[in-house]
């Protein structure tokens, strides 16, 4: 429906300033060696790579300090998303399709607001095992990986680092929609329900099943099915046995088909016009073999959400 010229575009955002462990930066560079790119292209999209953090040294700049607003990273994390946002909106503008190969997860401020400032009707789905929706007023951690939502809905605005004063809080709360839930810190949960943000859990996923779900997610978001959609997936939504290499890993997530029904569902509406694929991290792998699932995986939901099991 929306992308009959099937033009995508691979941006790649090497970088791990949003959480404290090392490793996450390498995911695009081995999602593009397992052959992403061909594996986009035989699906009948032209592909172009685009890397906006080439020639930046942030990663070499990151800390474990939490500054004054009780985060941290805060202007290397600022830096990387302005710089992603530039490049996920051009690319939209061009009438691309952008995938945002991370990376952590803290550069959803970038992506989903490029989103919504091509056009402000989009929707999200956020396929992931935690909310990422936690302020500077409610982080524990002060992982920024753990609050991009909070930024671009502008949840306690008063309480961010005044790096953050470019993003636009273009998002609505009844605009949002999450898949896989399992790990939401208790102000999280407060924000989840003051705001009324439709949230599927795993125990919703269980109840049933995963078909119905994603029904129900799209029915709260995008009820006449003409919204753009911005899907946000962070491999930690798929249980660890499918997805060991990653940050945040949580026990009782979705089954490896469960995670690629979601996107063949997204991808079934012709409505996607922007994605995201983080958290992937090699260095956390044990074995090879967790490597090469994890990356296999990460490769695989790219696949569905652009349309590889339609027929
Ligand atoms: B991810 C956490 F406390 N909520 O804020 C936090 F549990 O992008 C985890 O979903 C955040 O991987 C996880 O640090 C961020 C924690
Ligand atoms: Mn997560
Ligand atoms: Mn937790
Ligand atoms: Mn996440």
């Amino acid at each position: 429906k929306f992308h009959p010229s099937k033009k995508a575009a691979i941006i790649t955002a090497p970088f791990s300033g949003g959480q404290p462990k090392g490793g996450v930066e390498l995911g695009p560079e081995y999602i593009l060696n397992a052959g992403f790119e061909k594996q986009i292209s035989s699906l009948g999209w032209t592909t172009q790579v685009k890397s906006p953090l080439e020639g930046t040294n942030y990663e070499s700049l990151k800390t474990n300090e939490k500054d004054k607003y009780g985060v941290k990273n805060a202007q290397i994390v600022s830096e990387c998303c302005k710089r992603i946002h530039d490049s996920v909106y051009s690319s939209l503008e061009a009438g691309e399709l952008p995938i945002t190969i991370g990376g952590d997860h803290s550069i959803g401020t970038a992506t989903v607001s490029a989103a919504l400032e091509h056009n402000e009707d989009t929707c999200v789905l956020w396929i992931d095992a935690h909310a990422d929706i936690n302020t500077p007023l409610t982080t524990e951690s002060g992982n920024l990986h753990g609050c991009p939502i909070s930024f671009i809905l502008g949840i306690d605005k008063e309480s961010y680092p005044p790096e953050f004063s470019w993003v636009p809080a273009k998002l609505k709360a009844n605009k949002l929609a999450f898949i896989g839930l399992r790990d939401v810190d208790d102000g999280e949960k407060k924000i989840l329900r003051e705001h009324k943000i439709p949230s599927f859990s795993m125990y919703h996923v269980d109840k049933y099943g995963i078909g119905k779900v994603v029904e129900m997610a799209l029915d709260k978001v995008n009820p006449e099915r003409k919204s753009p959609i911005h899907l946000s997936y962070d491999v930690d939504a798929i249980d660890p046995s499918f997805v060991p290499a990653t940050g945040t890993r949580v026990e009782g997530g979705l089954s490896l088909r469960e995670g690629l029904f979601i996107a063949e569902e997204v991808a079934q509406t012709g409505l996607l016009s922007s994605m995201d694929i983080v958290e992937t991290n090699p260095l956390l792998a044990e074995t090879e073999e967790h490597i090469l699932d994890t990356v296999s995986a990460a490769c695989a939901i790219g696949r569905c959400a652009m349309g590889q099991t339609l027929l």
